[in-house]
């Protein structure tokens, strides 16, 4: 089925080079070009979400929906709804010219009365994203099971007090694990939307962790039942809804695996302004992924510094990204991650078009720091000063600490003899600041 909701948007998005005055042309990103050797594409894996991009009307606490989405229509049956909305979609993911996208099951599918006609619209609905996809070539970033929005979650999923909320949410991720894999996805996410409290006045903390941990031993077994080879992300985030929500962070969430011993099932999905949220920067984030073997993937939306809540806007600032690419980049790059656009347009951008505007800007913006993060990479002037920093724990002494030879006492006497008397050394912070700025400014006209 062919459908035209975006009829005035070229197929697919050219690029037209850092000069173009084509609003719909990428400035920069050019999925072919070679980066490090990579394709451009093959780098930044782009995935197109489907909550905020179709399924959000514009609504907010204030105020009901604004943007002009036709298949929101509230008079419609809801599968026509349903069809209409994934019709509009594919057509932007392939006029976008991105390779991936990601949904919750909720966001396809309308909830009917019961669980199992929840699961039979599901199920007609995954069958037309295959069509989809073979005729489009967009595939299955990831997959996701909404565990917050119906108010049988309101005190939690995994960590309700109720264990038949437990249940519910075990067969929501089942069902979803298993449409993921056959959409071929490449990870299946697990965001704790209402996993935490809101008070602790309610809560015993004890108890929820423990569910928790079981939760994601079943969700883990079930993934090796069934063969899905994707890999299992945790994506952290310290509040909202709840007060105070269990994934915090990166170094949380990790913890957490270790202590359960699930370190080895998952991999973090890490959000720009969930970083900023939890009192970090996204560089922050995902260099503490990298250092512990735990970055999987990447959503990219920013904040608002001045806002405390989670504003999901489209990335715009090269200096922000610059830094996390250049972890992602040292690492090895994505193996099945990507960065995936968990952003929303703002409620007055009311035209189907502005969704391509801002797709446009973050993507560019994404390329623009690849451009950067890879001179970083290449001219290697960052990595010399880390390796020149910390060259002593090469040398006798510092092996000796490190492989357990040397005692507290034997440091002690070095110390007492004056073998050693060390001097302090520069941190070189802003000389570091402006090999970054360099690389900003010496890539930014190359493209093309
Ligand atoms: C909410 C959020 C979610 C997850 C998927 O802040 O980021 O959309 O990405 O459930
Ligand atoms: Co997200």
């Amino acid at each position: 089925m062919s459908s035209d909701f975006f009829a005035e948007v070229r197929h697919p998005i050219p690029f037209g080079g850092i000069e173009s005055t084509d609003p719909l042309s990428f400035r920069v990103y050019q999925p072919d070009r070679l980066v490090l050797g990579k394709r451009m594409e093959d780098h930044l894996r782009v995935g197109v979400c489907f909550w905020h991009s179709f399924a959000w009307d514009g609504r907010d606490m204030f105020g009901s929906g604004t943007l002009d989405r036709p298949w929101n229509a509230g008079a419609m049956d809801p599968m026509d709804g349903a069809r209409m909305k994934m019709a509009a979609a594919f057509e932007f993911f392939a006029k976008l010219g991105v390779p991936y996208y990601c949904f919750h099951d909720r966001d396809v599918a309308p909830d009917g009365e019961s669980f199992a006609e929840f699961k039979s619209n599901l199920d007609a609905l995954v069958d037309d994203a295959l069509g989809y996809q073979e005729r489009t070539g967009a595939r299955l970033l990831w997959g996701t099971a909404n565990l917050f929005g119906h108010p049988r979650y309101a005190g939690g999923a995994a960590t309700n007090p109720d264990p038949d909320v437990f249940a519910y949410a075990a067969a929501q991720v089942k069902n979803m694990l298993e449409v993921t894999k056959l959409l071929g996805g490449t990870n299946y996410v697990l965001w704790g939307g209402r996993e935490g409290y809101d008070t602790l006045l309610n809560t015993d903390l004890r108890r929820e962790g423990k569910q928790l941990a079981r939760f994601l031993h079943l969700v883990a077994d079930h993934k090796h039942k069934i063969g899905f080879t994707g890999t299992l992300l945790i994506e952290p985030k310290p509040m909202e809804p709840t007060k105070h929500q269990y994934d915090f962070d990166s170094a949380t969430v990790h913890g957490f695996l270790a202590r359960n011993g699930l370190d080895g099932e998952y991999r973090l999905n890490i959000e720009a302004n969930h970083a900023t949220l939890a009192g970090h920067n996204f560089h922050h984030e995902v260099a503490y992924a990298v250092a512990n073997g735990m970055f999987g993937s990447i959503d990219a939306n920013r904040g608002d510094p001045q806002n405390g809540w989670d504003t999901d806007q489209f990335p715009n600032s090269v200096e922000d990204l610059v830094m996390p690419l250049y972890e992602i980049l040292r690492y090895g790059g994505f193996s099945t991650g990507g960065f995936n656009f968990d952003a929303k347009l703002r409620r007055q951008s009311l035209h189907r078009t502005d969704l391509f505007h801002a797709h446009i800007g973050g993507i560019d913006t994404l390329a623009r720091a690849l451009l950067a993060a890879a001179d970083l990479v290449e001219r290697g002037t960052l990595a010399a000063i880390v390796e020149t920093r910390y060259a002593g724990w090469k040398d006798e002494l510092g092996t000796g600490i490190l492989d357990g030879s040397l005692t507290l006492a034997d440091l002690a006497a070095k110390v007492e003899s004056g073998e050693i008397d060390p001097q302090p050394v520069s941190g070189l912070q802003e000389l570091l600041e402006n090999i970054v700025n360099q690389a900003i400014w010496s890539t930014g006209r190359s493209a093309g």
